[in-house]
């Protein structure tokens, strides 16, 4: 399995997030990547490789161009105003209000995002580019053949919808390659998504279409982030009803019940019969994730990996959330590595 990574990512650091009522450094930091390279370095699971550049045609088959002028421009004008802080979106429409986007740049922030998760900073464009650009390699190996193949994507994609930022994600990675793996003639995909946080992007972006079927297996929205999307009866909309499936799951979850979840998703793919399958891989799921309540431990991202290969699927794992940073490397190198022997 190619391992394909930019240092790219580094770029995007230095930024805060609004925790608890105060600003903090975030939680998505450089050393989540660094610590999955080390974890990885160490198991033999296959060549470490560089993205390829796919310029921004791909990423405007998913996203909206107002949205991606934007995320290439923000850092520009910001910095063209005399400001020099991070920008971090905190103010947003309510129902009602009128979705035109304002001339100035706090307007322009609200606009484009859902929470205050999303810091821009001088490196933050050029780092998600390349996030991109990598899950779009990972795509192209899948369509040259390979079985497998894992982006190591930093920041994350899934909370990302068309023309809106949040949860970290600002391109919605794994759809940029589902995306892609049809433009490149795959006549279906599927993606499971198991990071601890519904992917509302990831859903949204696929929601009123067949040949793409998005599962998720996330904290209940009831008591978790994204909190306004992911509860088990969204199924998909129009052509693409019946092809969304969320399994919505209580703070304390364990192995034993979400890997039911993930028996339940499994079933459902395998009777999709896709041409490939992205997994959205969050090791947020993790009992040490310091923003998360779910009670997995290190051993059971193996018999995660296993069980997803025995979907039997060419499988591109796209990077997603994972905020215990000492444990973050080995639960991912878990999943390649169950996934690779199973
Ligand atoms: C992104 B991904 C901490 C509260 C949580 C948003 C979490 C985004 C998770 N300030 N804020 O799905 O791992
Ligand atoms: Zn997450």
């Amino acid at each position: 399995m190619q391992v394909i990574h930019s240092p790219r990512h580094l770029g995007h650091s230095g930024h805060v997030e609004l925790n608890d009522g105060r600003i903090v450094p975030a939680f998505e930091k450089p050393e989540r990547v660094e610590m999955v390279l080390k974890a990885i370095a160490g198991r033999d699971l296959g060549p470490l490789v560089g993205p390829q550049p796919h310029g921004l045609d791909p990423v405007l088959r998913v996203h909206e161009p107002d949205y991606v002028r934007f995320l290439a421009n923000v850092w520009g004008l910001w910095t063209s105003e005399g400001r020099e802080g991070p920008a971090l979106p905190s103010f947003w429409r309510a129902p009602g209000m009128r979705s035109i986007e304002p001339a100035a740049l706090d307007g322009k922030l609200g606009h484009f995002s859902f929470d205050a998760g999303c810091c821009i900073v001088a490196g933050t464009w050029d780092a998600v580019q390349a996030s991109a650009d990598l899950a779009l390699t990972g795509a192209d190996l899948l369509m040259a053949g390979e079985a497998s193949a894992f982006a190591l994507c930093r920041p994350p994609g899934h909370h990302a919808h068309a023309g809106t930022m949040g949860g970290y994600c600002y391109l919605n990675n794994a759809a940029i390659a589902a995306q892609a793996l049809r433009d490149g003639g795959m006549t279906r995909v599927a993606v499971l998504d198991v990071d601890y946080h519904h992917g509302n992007g990831t859903q949204a972006i696929f929601y009123d279409r067949a040949d793409v079927l998005v599962c998720n297996i996330h904290a209940d929205p009831m008591q978790e982030f994204p909190y306004f999307l992911g509860h088990a009866d969204e199924l998909g909309a129009g052509p693409g009803e019946g092809f969304n499936a969320n399994y919505p799951l209580p703070w304390g979850t364990d192995f034993a019940r979400w890997s039911e979840a993930l028996a339940a998703a499994s079933a459902r793919i395998a009777t999709f019969a896709p041409d490939a399958l992205i997994v959205s891989l969050g090791v947020d799921t993790y009992q040490g994730d310091p923003i998360s309540r779910f009670r997995l431990d290190s051993p059971d991202y193996l018999r995660m990996g296993a069980m997803i290969a025995g979907l039997g699927l060419p499988t591109l794992f796209v990077m997603e959330g994972g905020y215990a940073v000492e444990a973050i490397g080995v639960n991912v190198a878990n999943t390649l590595e169950g996934f690779l022997q199973g």
